[in-house]
């Protein structure tokens, strides 16, 4: 076998974390609420200079929040515990810019537990975000900051119970003369695996889970979590380089090709890295009265290509200022929830007879013999991803009365899971296999 024969199958073999095999399988579809000064004052980015008096959610019920997540089939909930402007949402000793001098429960309120509680009640998992960009401490610009920062982060690992998620933000917006900071972030990363091991941690560039590189829910048509070290250089290379040599220069989580082959013979090695989609119900991140929520058909297209598409989604929610959140907010994750549960209620491959055939040592084939005629709207596939991902092409073909079409052919890829749209009658189909980095192993095929 040649050199770079070896390398592709290495690449299959690239294999993801116990936790970010979990965050995929159980976890793939959360909420993130941003709520802040910014709620108050309508701004996107705080200054750091909002008097904490302005924050007062005088009828806040994590309850129905998590009431709300649960209808849209969502099983977690991250929220901004401090947001680019420094205000600490939760019962914090770092700082006098919190909750403890707003009116909300006479300062004694803390968004952070009411929301880890209600999410422990209500049997979804609980993360947070805590802002690196922080434009109200005195500390920013020093190395006196991380510090700081370390100390918010630890109350938030260890006093609100089991944490699933922890969202670095990347932004930063300081201008040319701007403070800079140095961040720590293996210092940060190092104290959330100490007291939180099975959480989870995004950050642009990994190391568990990276941005899928824009905020509007867009996908890409392949999405490798087998990705170039030079892209997420916090995860661990679990491969050298092709045989090519060299490394990649400038790779971006905005680029539309990451992972598929051309890209990768040119790093210098793989990790693993899933990626997520965080994207907003409205146009803001925060609670803006005039701004709709997206139509129900935007959001449901975002699921199937991000839950669909070998990506977690990440929804946010953003409360209004009197800390609930808005009926047509509500009302719109209800009905996704519902289009979820109806369009993916019923698998017509239950009673179905499923052979697979090897075509060669990279493709195989899975005939699909139906229970009889059905019409089909989502077909629903998996990798036995704990082993790699592998399948870099396939089609899809259908049977309906002896003859054999062609459903679907694309340059793609399964991962985690790929759900593809497409409007069949068949009594049987095929997926057919044509690319794959070593065996392909499909460990689940379902049809809808
Ligand atoms: C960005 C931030 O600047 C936005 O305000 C928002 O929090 C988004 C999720 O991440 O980088």
């Amino acid at each position: 076998m040649s050199e770079f024969l070896k390398f592709i199958e290495k690449a299959g073999k690239v294999v993801p974390s116990e936790r970010q095999l979990r965050h995929m399988k159980e976890t793939p579809f959360y909420a993130f609420i941003h709520f802040s000064p910014n709620t108050y004052t309508g701004l996107e980015w705080g200054t750091g200079e909002e008097d904490p008096a302005i924050f007062n959610p005088t009828e806040l019920d994590c309850d129905s929040w998590v009431e709300a997540i649960k209808s849209a089939g969502m099983k977690g909930a991250v929220i901004t515990a401090k947001h680019h402007d420094g205000f600490c949402l939760w019962q914090t000793e770092t700082t006098e810019h919190s909750i403890k001098n707003s009116p909300y429960k006479n300062g004694k309120g803390d968004v952070v537990r009411e929301l880890a509680e209600a999410c422990r009640k209500g049997g979804i998992e609980f993360g947070f975000y805590l802002s690196p960009w922080d434009r109200n401490s005195k500390y920013y610009g020093t190395d006196k900051y991380n510090d700081f920062y370390r100390a918010q982060l630890t109350e938030l690992l260890t006093n609100y119970g089991e944490v699933f998620h922890v969202w670095f933000d990347g932004a930063c917006g300081e201008g040319p003369d701007g403070k800079k900071q140095v961040y720590d972030f293996e210092s940060y990363f190092e104290l959330v695996r100490r007291y939180q091991p099975n959480a989870t941690m995004f950050k642009d560039d990994g190391p568990d889970i990276r941005w899928c590189g824009n905020e509007s829910g867009s996908s890409r048509a392949a999405e490798w979590a087998v990705v170039p070290y030079e892209l997420c250089g916090f995860c661990e290379k679990q491969t050298e380089g092709a045989l090519l040599e060299g490394e990649l220069k400038n790779a971006y989580n905005s680029d539309k090709d990451i992972g598929s082959l051309d890209n990768i013979m040119y790093s210098g090695g793989l990790v693993f890295c899933p990626s997520e989609i965080d994207m907003s119900i409205r146009p803001g991140w925060f609670y803006h009265p005039e701004e709709e929520p997206h139509s129900l058909e935007r959001l449901f297209k975002t699921y199937i290509n991000s839950v669909g598409g070998n990506t977690s989604f990440n929804l946010n929610i953003p409360p209004m200022p009197n800390g609930r959140f808005d009926p047509r907010d509500t009302a719109r994750l209800k009905e996704l929830g519902d289009k979820i549960r109806s369009s993916f209620g019923d698998n017509l491959c239950n009673g179905a007879k499923i052979t697979r055939t090897s075509l060669s040592s990279t493709q195989c084939e899975y005939l699909v013999e139906l229970d009889g005629e059905k019409e089909i709207r989502f077909f629903e596939l998996e990798e036995d991803i704990a082993k790699g991902q592998r399948v870099a092409s396939f089609r899809i073909m259908s049977r309906k009365n002896g003859r054999w079409e062609r459903v679907y052919s694309n340059y793609s890829t399964i991962g985690f899971k790929r759900i593809i749209e497409e409007h069949v009658c068949c009594d049987a189909f095929k997926i057919i296999v044509e690319a794959s980095r070593g065996e392909a192993l499909i460990s689940k095929i379902a049809a809808y």
